[in-house]
């Protein structure tokens, strides 16, 4: 039985509240507050004990009861019993589904021809959390000598940048945004993915301050902030050089600052030269006077000493130029001297706030010399279809998929769904649900949900450390991903002592002597002491410990360490077969492509939808509600148009991601995104993709 800790007493005997910690993927890391009945959960409420959480939860995870229960949950393993990717399955036991995929995997690791390298473990952020993310998958790997996954499909880009520029990926404290006097909200939907967040921001505006939401979308955020500066997609750059070029022209700058904590100032002064409000306005496809006034905005701070905050997102850097934008922004704070106030500066990250060695939980020594090939999850479409060669070694033959589901997220998907129906491909799910990518499994094996397991968690959105306690026990024959991974490493007969590890163990060594475990356990959080202006004296984590503008370690990569605005591969040039620019940021009450399948969230998104503006539509003799194709040379998918002045001209927004399998003609947006990578980082360039937009024949069955 789990263990369980009551923090007041109830009325009800049997009722009692477990602490735990939200699993997703979003900078707020709540704390969860779980209410147990006779050994149901009946509800998961925010922590009000937890300042960051504040007692208040998103739509998604208030629901969060509807999806652990779902009649469709996984509660046995299940072995394909029909055509791959054709989703018939027949219940086996435990036994033989972990005898038949050890030997599976015995079988290509001990071939001289294939070896370990041909096995892949697939996974990312489907929980956050250390011990159900990594730890014992990353010890059978290790042990396993299989393949390493570049984990990109995220904020791989952005995060490169930051590294350059500041050496880590820190930032403002969010909560300190309350004091801000002026936040520009840089390639984020707050409201949709950042809500407590955007929690900071409201009481700053309600004590006077500014709010500008930069984004070509006219999201709720955007609504809701006293200017909006929809640019069109992928040329951040260029407003950040501008907006540069006006701070220097009108002496805007704290040249102190500038003098004593920054490198390569000279350089960047000259490239911010070339970039005249003019020039800069007709490449983001906006007024010269909103470059102008934003660059009033934030320079007004230097004299007025008032602070000045960006809250960049990952919405961004998902473009070919996605990491040179990130660091353009990134310089803005320093040139102002925005990091000497508490309220002042830039966050996109917090991750590098309190970092944890965590070799011990993943154990890479347990790997045997030899090579290590690693493969970029974003481009796992071409991967798994690229055959055995001198330079890609052994063709990947089997695939371990968890906390993931690549077939409906990564791009270019229909690559992708033709990799996974590989006849010859062995693939192994480790699921709640059976997602698109379960379909396409030789086996699934049924995983616990937040609910059900021990987990610790970091987080890149504030800076405290949570522990998430199981509330119930496991549903069905389910088992935590470090149970699956520890009874594979005993089916495969890896008799090393850390296999036998318990989870409970395994969440002390993802911490250390900094944080008071057992204080972790009585409130579920602990705060570890962390600096309220990171920068305000310098002390950047580069080589130089100056916020480097010149990079000289990019420098010595390409480009000239400098940052600059780089076009996006695809423009979506009037004119030309591929016209419209498309965008696919989240749908609000999905996360990725989590919760797609749980009734009462998708029933409030409705069907699979691209925001397209009047201009646009009309051209196409488009209506609100009609069945539209969308395509490029890469595919197409169906869906409903959506007639809106969310959507600029020359820009769609086709919302994900949906499940391919609740899409027309199972097919999701990501048949027309595209596998080019980043200039930093290897990420994915979702947001860099031109399309076409034609009204479905009438008479045509209309598919959805
Ligand atoms: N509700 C909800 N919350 C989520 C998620 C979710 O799916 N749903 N996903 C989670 C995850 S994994 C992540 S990484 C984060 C993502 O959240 P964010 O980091 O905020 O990133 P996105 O949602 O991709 O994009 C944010 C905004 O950037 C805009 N955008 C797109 N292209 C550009 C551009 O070129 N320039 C600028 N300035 N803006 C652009 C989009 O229109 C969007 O409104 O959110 C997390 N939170
Ligand atoms: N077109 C387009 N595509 C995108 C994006 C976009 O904005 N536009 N966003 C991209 C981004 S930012 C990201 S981060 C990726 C996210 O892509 P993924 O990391 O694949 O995230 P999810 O789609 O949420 O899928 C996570 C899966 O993990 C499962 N899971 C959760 N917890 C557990 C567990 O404890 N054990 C096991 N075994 N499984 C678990 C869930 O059931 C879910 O099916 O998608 C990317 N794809
Ligand atoms: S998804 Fe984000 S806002 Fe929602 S509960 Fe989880 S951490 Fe909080
Ligand atoms: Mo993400």
């Amino acid at each position: 039985m789990p263990e369980t800790i009551t923090i007041h007493a109830d009325t009800a005997a049997s009722s009692q509240q477990i602490l735990g910690a939200c699993p997703h993927d979003c900078p707020d890391t709540c704390s969860l507050l779980t209410t147990v009945q006779g050994g149901v959960a009946v509800r998961v409420q925010g922590n009000p004990n937890h300042p960051q959480t504040d007692g208040v939860l998103c739509t998604k995870v208030a629901r969060y009861t509807e999806r652990t229960y779902h009649p469709e949950r996984i509660l046995t393993p299940l072995r394909r019993s029909g055509p791959k990717g054709s989703g018939q399955f027949t219940a086996v036991s435990w036994d033989e589904a972990l005898a038949s995929i050890a030997h599976h995997l015995g079988t290509i690791a001990a071939d001289p021809a294939r070896g370990p390298q041909a096995i892949l473990p697939y996974s990312y952020a489907g929980t956050m959390g250390w011990i159900q993310g990594e730890a014992m998958a990353d010890r059978f790997f290790n042990r396993l000598g299989a393949s390493l996954l570049d984990r990109t499909i995220c904020s791989s880009a952005g995060g490169a940048a930051l590294e350059a520029t500041f050496g880590a990926k820190v930032g403002m404290r969010v909560e300190f945004f309350a004091e801000s006097k002026l936040i520009i909200i840089w390639g984020s939907n707050a409201i949709g993915s950042n809500l407590h967040f955007w929690r900071y921001a409201q009481a700053a505006k309600r004590h006077g301050a500014k709010l500008i939401c930069i984004d070509p979308r006219k999201t709720e955020t955007a609504e809701k902030c006293q200017e909006h500066i929809a640019l069109r997609p992928g040329t951040d750059a260029a407003l950040a050089l501008a907006l540069m070029h006006q701070l220097i022209t009108h002496d805007w700058l704290d040249h102190d600052y500038i003098a004593q904590y920054t490198l390569g100032w000279d350089a960047l002064r000259a490239r911010a030269l070339e970039w005249s409000p003019g020039r800069a306005a007709l490449v983001c496809g906006i007024p010269v006077e909103q470059i102008e006034q934003l660059a009033r905005d934030y320079g007004a701070s230097v004299a007025s000493g008032a602070p000045a905050a960006i809250r960049l997102n990952y919405g961004m850097q998902r473009a070919r130029g996605g990491g040179n934008a990130v660091r353009a922004v990134a310089c803005l704070p320093a040139l102002i001297g925005a990091w000497r106030h508490r309220a002042g500066g830039l966050l996109l990250s917090a991750s590098g706030t309190h970092q944890f060695d965590h070799s011990a939980l993943g154990r890479p020594d347990l790997r045997k010399s030899g090579p290590v090939r690693t493969i970029n999850m974003s481009t796992i479409g071409d991967e798994l279809l690229r055959p055995a060669g001198p330079a890609f070694g052994p063709k990947i033959d089997a695939l371990l998929v968890y906390n993931s589901n690549p077939v409906a997220v990564a791009p270019d998907s229909s690559k992708v769904a033709r990799g996974f129906a590989r006849e010859d491909l062995f693939t192994v799910v480790l699921e709640h649900f059976q997602t698109d990518t379960a379909d396409y499994a030789d086996y699934i094996l049924p995983a616990t949900t937040q609910l059900e397991h021990w987990d610790v968690h970091t987080t890149y959105g504030h800076t405290d450390i949570l522990l998430n306690r199981p509330a119930i026990a496991a549903i069905g024959e389910a088992r935590a991903n470090t149970e699956i991974f520890r009874s594979l490493a005993g089916a495969m007969g890896f008799a090393d002592p850390c296999f036998a590890e318990d989870d409970l163990t395994l969440c002390r060594s993802a911490l250390d002597s900094r944080v008071d475990f057992s204080q972790l356990i009585d409130r579920g959080f602990v705060t570890l002491p962390a600096p309220e202006a990171p920068f305000a004296h310098g002390g950047f984590f580069t080589p130089s410990g100056k916020c480097e503008f010149f990079s000289g370690r990019l420098a010595g990569q390409d480009g000239d360490g400098l940052p600059d605005y780089v076009p996006n591969y695809e423009p979506g040039v009037a004119g030309s077969a591929y016209p419209l620019s498309m965008i696919s940021p989240p749908a609000r009450n999905f996360l990725n492509s989590t919760f797609v399948n749980v009734k009462s969230l998708r029933s409030i998104e409705g069907v699979p939808k691209v925001e397209i503006n009047a201009q646009d539509a009309d051209a196409r003799n488009i209506k609100s509600g009609e069945t539209v194709r969308v395509f490029n040379a890469r595919g197409q998918y169906h869906c409903q148009a959506e007639v809106s002045d969310r959507a600029r001209p020359g820009v769609v927004h086709g919302l994900g991601v949906w499940w391919r399998k609740y899409g027309a003609q199972g097919t999701n947006v990501n048949e027309v995104t595209g596998q080019r990578l980043t200039d930093m980082g290897r990420a994915p360039t979702f947001y860099d993709c031109a399309v076409q937009i034609e009204r479905c024949p009438p008479d045509g069955d209309n598919p959805l």
